[in-house]
């Protein structure tokens, strides 16, 4: 069992004990057994397998370490199985909702009989939640509106769970015998923030036997919940985590025709047969096949099966783009929006690489709420190998992150100072992540802003402005002379939390005008802005920084997925404002701008 799935099971417990009513103590042990166990960069199943004592990690006490040994070797926890006899499980969703904690959960359940979201709906709907004590009907209309919002993305995985979910079946799959390749296509391989399902392919040289025997392992994989499906070259799995998976085995001469048709999307697809078609083509996860007189009054599949025809090409992606005379398309930009038409004029963007990135221009320290000292963080970038980063720790506002006054921000000069003597080979620049006030106005004299390096600026409050007041808000602050970026412009949390009331476009366009880069935040729970935000960014010539907002070192690592993200966007190099070298940074931060 993977860390992230221990979590889940460790944090549904703690909810589920809530709602029992158990000792806050004991509540409060297991939560900080969750946030210990997702910071771990670590395999806590490799950790047991290897006989390490697991009371040695924070948080984590002699109980604690029997249930993760118990949930890594037999998948379930006999604890939660004696729980769920007393508590309905399904109350463990309700806890997830926007005003719902699990003392609410425990009175809604208790009082109305409510035990997961269809009865709550109803029960809302009737009017009767808003008569129980604590409940408005301001709380009401709110939680309605969170169900609606969870009912919208049911069952859409975040990427970066996705990725946590797949590698141990990957790595299985991998030593499976018979199996000579094994790829994600579908939602995955196009970098989608969020995935519904993944869709996998296994070439299997040889017959139906040699195919069969793989879908069998495959169905028999451990972490297997219920096999959804199972024929002779294809079957459908669920995951313990909900999450679904699909394999397909295929032989080697229709692989690259089945991986670029499993990949999508299906727009894109759609497009690329038409290509097809106008040749005389036939383009389908078979193979490319030229159409013959009868295949054409049959239709797309020929009498003769799916194969008739005669055989183009099928066994490289490419081919399946050379029939229609183009290019390869990396799968990011496979959704339909102009990346045939760049294809064929040869103008496909040059997408940012990880090997463009020469630094990380949002991060935190202990000064405000990240983990890690200054100096930690600078020996992890400097590993990293980036040539500079910023500090950019919450302005006095943002209390709840232990904000910095400008005493402490003159403070921290002095250690940053410090640092960039004791790091060599990287430099360390004073930023700050400054609070956006609800009036628009930043949380800090001009006087210590014209002491930074870099300036960011961010809401963290007051999110619920009408449009066009928070609107205006951004754009005043945007229009402030310190301000070098906009970071997670929206303000989403991917499956918790919508983007603000605000109007994107006139945020992009005065951030172009004010010569405001814009920020691609990398935690895999923001990704903000998203690739539609990005693309408009793109017409309006704006730079973008791809910065992972780390609050510890192994948040570092969230670059990958931000730079996938700003791939979707069609992100290049040269409007990356982190690919710039060190010289060229600062000659950028020093640029002319209104009043200074
Ligand atoms: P997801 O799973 O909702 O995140 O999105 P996808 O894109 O992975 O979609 P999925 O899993 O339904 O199907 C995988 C790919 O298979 C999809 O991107 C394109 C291809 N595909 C599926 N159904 C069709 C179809 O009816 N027509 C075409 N042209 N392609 C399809
Ligand atoms: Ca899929
Ligand atoms: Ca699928």
């Amino acid at each position: 069992m993977e860390n992230v799935e221990i979590a889940r099971v460790l944090s549904e417990l703690a909810d589920l004990l809530e709602i029992r009513g158990a000792n806050p103590f004991r509540v409060r042990a297991y939560r900080n057994a969750v946030r210990t166990v997702r910071g771990l960069t670590r395999s806590l199943s490799t950790m047991v397998q290897e006989g390490e004592d697991l009371t040695d990690l924070p948080g984590i006490g002699k109980d604690m370490a029997g249930h993760i040994q118990e949930l890594s070797t037999t998948g379930s926890l006999e604890l939660l199985e004696e729980v769920c006899r007393e508590v309905p499980r399904s109350l463990a969703t309700l806890v997830k909702l926007e005003g719902v904690g699990p003392k609410k959960a425990s009175k809604l359940w208790k009082e109305l009989d409510v035990t997961n979201l269809d009865d709550l709906e109803a029960a809302l709907q009737a009017g009767r939640v808003q008569e129980l004590e604590g409940f408005g009907a301001k709380s009401a209309a709110k939680i309605l509106r969170s169900i609606r919002e969870v009912r919208q993305r049911q069952g859409r995985f975040l990427r970066y769970e996705a990725e946590q979910y797949l590698r141990p079946l990957l790595e299985y799959l991998r030593s499976t015998s018979g199996v000579e390749r094994i790829e994600v296509a579908g939602s995955y391989r196009r970098g989608k923030e969020t995935v519904g399902d993944a869709d996998l392919l296994a070439q299997v040289d040889g017959g139906e036997e040699e195919q069969a025997a793989v879908i069998r392992h495959f169905t028999s994989f451990p972490g297997v919940d219920r096999v959804v499906m199972s024929g002779g070259t294809r079957a459908s799995i669920m995951l313990g985590s909900g999450f679904g998976v699909d394999l397909r085995v295929l032989p080697a001469r229709s692989y690259g025709a089945a991986l670029h048709y499993f990949t999508g999307s299906k727009e894109h697809n759609v497009e690329i047969r038409k290509l097809a078609l106008r040749k005389g083509l036939r383009v389908s996860e078979y193979g490319v096949f030229r159409v013959s007189e009868e295949g054409r009054e049959g239709g797309e599949a020929a009498e003769g099966g799916p194969e008739a025809g005669e055989r183009l090409g099928g066994e490289a992606e490419e081919e399946v783009f050379a029939a229609v005379d183009l290019p390869w398309i990396p799968p990011v930009l496979r959704e339909a929006r102009g990346e045939i038409e760049a294809a064929r004029e040869g103008t496909l963007p040059r997408l940012v690489t990880r090997e463009d990135i020469r630094g990380d221009l949002h991060m935190h320290s202990t000064w405000s709420d990240g983990k890690n000292s200054i100096l930690e963080m600078a020996e992890a970038c400097r590993d990293l190998g980036y040539e500079y980063m910023a500090i950019t720790d919450h302005s006095e506002a943002v209390r709840v992150a232990n904000g910095l006054t400008p005493e402490r921000v003159r403070a921290q000069w002095k250690e940053i100072e410090e640092v960039r003597e004791a790091v060599a080979g990287i430099h360390v620049l004073r930023g700050l992540e400054v609070d956006i006030l609800r009036d628009g106005t930043l949380d800090l004299p001009d006087e210590v802003l014209e002491g930074l390096d870099i300036v960011l600026v961010a809401v963290h409050s007051s999110m619920g402005l009408e449009q066009a007041e928070m609107t205006r808000r951004v754009i005043r602050a945007i229009r402030h002379p310190a301000v070098d970026v906009l970071v997670h412009p929206t303000g989403r949390l991917l499956n918790r939390r919508e983007p603000y009331a605000i109007d994107m476009d006139a945020v992009l366009e005065s951030a172009a005008e004010a010569g405001v880069a814009v920020e691609m935040n990398a935690n895999p729970h923001r990704l903000d802005l998203n690739d539609v935000h990005l693309l408009r960014a793109r017409e309006l010539g704006l730079r973008v920084s791809i910065a992972t907002d780390s609050h510890r070192p192994a948040h570092l690592d969230f670059m990958e997925g931000g730079l996938l993200q700003a791939q979707r966007g069609w992100v290049e190099k040269e409007r990356t404002l982190n690919a710039l070298s060190l010289e060229s940074l600062q000659e950028w931060l020093a640029r002319p701008r209104n009043g200074r």
